[in-house]
């Protein structure tokens, strides 16, 4: 969290005594919340396809996206990357659909972090 503002109030309720008050303030602006994209293990797309996919739609480079393909399989799923609201449905509509013209049951999703 940001570390609140401090306003020390030289108000007028202080009835003689001198004594001041400490006001918290919120924050004015708000970071925008992330998303997390995740892709979620089957029984039936092939691995290359993940990479692949890991490689066109996430440009992570080959290793890592092997990498990531087999975390998924072992785990059964993996966040593969976090994004803005916007950037992280266009991924996963383009993954979903990606995968769906290729007749693979590869899912994507996405979580607020
Ligand atoms: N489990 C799949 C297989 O054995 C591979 C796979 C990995 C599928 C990751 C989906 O998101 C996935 N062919």
């Amino acid at each position: 969290m940001t570390a609140p503002e401090f306003i020390l109030s030289k108000d007028d309720d202080d009835a003689g005594t001198g004594v001041d008050t400490v006001l918290k303030t919120k924050p004015k602006t708000k970071k925008p919340p992330m998303y997390k994209v995740m892709l979620l293990n089957d029984d039936y797309t092939p691995m290359e396809f993940v990479v692949l996919v890991l490689e066109r739609f996430f440009q992570i480079n080959h290793a890592q996206s092997v990498e990531i393909m087999l975390t998924v399989h072992k785990k059964g799923l993996a966040v593969v990357g976090v994004f803005s609201f916007e950037i992280a449905e266009t991924k996963v509509a383009q993954v979903m659909d990606f995968a769906r013209r290729n007749q693979h049951p590869l899912q994507c999703t996405m979580e607020k972090e």
